[in-house]
Order: structure tokens, then sequence, then C-alpha cells
């Protein structure tokens, strides 16, 4: 299939918006701008800089909000595209949206900057103020407790084959298919896992799609997935040590709202009466 080349041109100037850019220094202070990204064919696409000054990309799934840069994140890079400037290659999702942030890789740099995005079909690339990305976002919350009557098993990747972290498994429903993101807000290390059709705390591996430890800052577990809304998904919390007990919020943001149950442990008995409830009385 022929390569098709789309490109993008801009400047960093001191009225561009700054932030501190992923892996920057922090109280630094890095120009940037978001480009929102739209194809209409699916397929693998690379965006990489043309550029004199040392430029630094990020990739986004879904909105991009520069006082939160972790969320959404997908990749970023420096000098992959060689003359440090960045090359990242994404597979993009018909009518779905991205951002490319381009920003630098030292703070306080301006300059101009082309972005060449090449893959199988058009880019609509433009350039967006961050404050109108996130407004169509709905943020859906859960929140339950790991205590001891919680379920345990051995957690993917856990340091010893030690069956003592609890867990709680919740089941998502998901009415528009879209990139969402998962965060955790506790005072525990969290842990966190995203399965696909079922969960099995005996074969914890399998139908496991990702797993995520601290990527939301302060021991905070960040998934970011794309989800249709023909599967059926499991969130597992858990957490980073054995025998870990406290309360946990999940934070779902999407396009959508999202539907949390906690389907763990089952409990037959108590469904059985809460069902015989609904009907007699
Ligand atoms: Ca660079
Ligand atoms: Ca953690």
């Amino acid at each position: 299939m022929p390569k098709v080349t789309t490109i993008y041109s801009n400047s960093l100037t001191y009225s561009s918006g700054t932030y501190v850019r992923p892996n920057g220094t922090t109280g630094s202070s890095y120009y940037y701008q978001a480009i929102q990204v739209v194809t209409y064919t699916r397929g693998q696409y690379n965006f990489r800089s043309n550029s004199s000054i040392d430029t630094y990309g990020c990739f986004y799934n879904g909105y991009f909000d520069p006082t939160s840069p972790r969320i959404n994140l997908v990749v970023c890079d420096d000098d992959s595209g060689g003359k440090r400037q960045f090359s990242i290659n994404a597979t993009l999702y018909y009518n779905q949206l991205y951002y490319v942030v381009v920003t630098t890789y030292s703070p306080n740099t301006i300059g101009d900057y082309d972005v060449l995005a090449t893959g199988p079909a058009v880019v609509y690339m433009t350039s967006v103020t961050p404050s109108t990305t996130s407004s169509s976002q709905i943020v859906s919350s859960y929140g339950n407790v790991l205590n001891s009557n919680s379920g345990t098993f051995v957690r993917p990747n856990a340091n010893r084959n030690d069956d003592d972290y609890y867990y709680q498994a919740i089941q998502l429903r998901i009415s528009t298919g879209a990139y969402y993101s998962f965060i955790s807000i506790s005072s525990m290390d969290t842990y966190g896992c995203l399965y696909s059709s079922s969960f099995d705390p005996s074969n914890p591996r399998h139908n496991l799609m990702i797993c995520n430890d601290d990527d939301a800052g302060s021991s905070q577990f960040l998934i970011n997935q794309y989800l249709n809304s023909y599967t059926t998904y499991i969130l597992v919390v858990t957490t980073y040590s054995t025998r870990t007990l406290g309360s946990f919020t999940v934070q779902a943001t999407g396009p959508a709202s999202v539907g949390m149950t906690s389907i763990s442990p089952p409990r037959k008995c108590s469904h059985k009466m809460s069902i015989f409830q609904y009907i007699f009385f």
C-alpha cells in the first residue's frame, strides 16, 4: 500500500502554553503545542518532527490535559527520528481522537517545527488549546475496600509465589467503544490489572491484557486502553504488597460513562437472597 505523508507546520513561541513535560525537570517550564489528530483509515502511522530545535514528542489516546500529562499518555520520544527529532509509531483507529504534543527537550525553548505523519491515508492535524480538549470527557467513579473478607490470589508479576494479595474484581460496562483511562485513588500502593472475557484468580495470567503499578503517581495505577462495547472487561484492583487492606476509588475517564460492578468474591447465597427479596417483598 502506498504511504501518504501529511505535513503540519507551526511554531513554539513565547505565547505558547507551558507545562512540565513527562520526564521533564520539576519546576521547569516547557513550551508545547497540542495537535489534535484524526484519521478515517485505520492503520499504522508514524509521526516525526523536522526542526532546528531539539524537539520532544508525546502521543495521547483521547484527551490531553497539560496539568496531568501522564493521563492518556501512550508514549513519548526524544530523538528516535535522528538529528534530535522525535519519531513515534502508533496504530490509529477510524474517527478516534488522538493528540501529538510537541514540546522540547530543554526548558524555555522556542522555534519552528514540522510534524510529518506517514501512513496509509491522510491525517487531519489541528492545533488546539488544551482547555477545550477535556470538556467532553466523562469521569465515572467506583469505591470499595479490600478487607479480610476479600478474595486473595497471586497477582501477576508478584515478587513471590504468595497468594496473600487481596483483590476486588470489577466488571466494566462499556457503551461506547473508545479509549478509557483508569486510575486508582487510595492510601494503599495499588496495583491494577485489566482482563478481557473473564477473570480466574487461580489462573491470573489467563485473559490478562495489561497491568500497571504506579504510572498515575503516588503509587497509584494508571491503565489506558481501547475498550469496545461487545467485550466483557474485568478490572482487578489489588496491591503491590501482600496482605494490604484499605479503601480505594477507581476513576474511569473517557467519552462515555463506565459502569463498574464488583463481581468478587462470588457470594451465591446473598445473591439468591437478593433475588428472593426482590420477587417477594
Ligand atoms: Ca529530541
Ligand atoms: Ca502501585
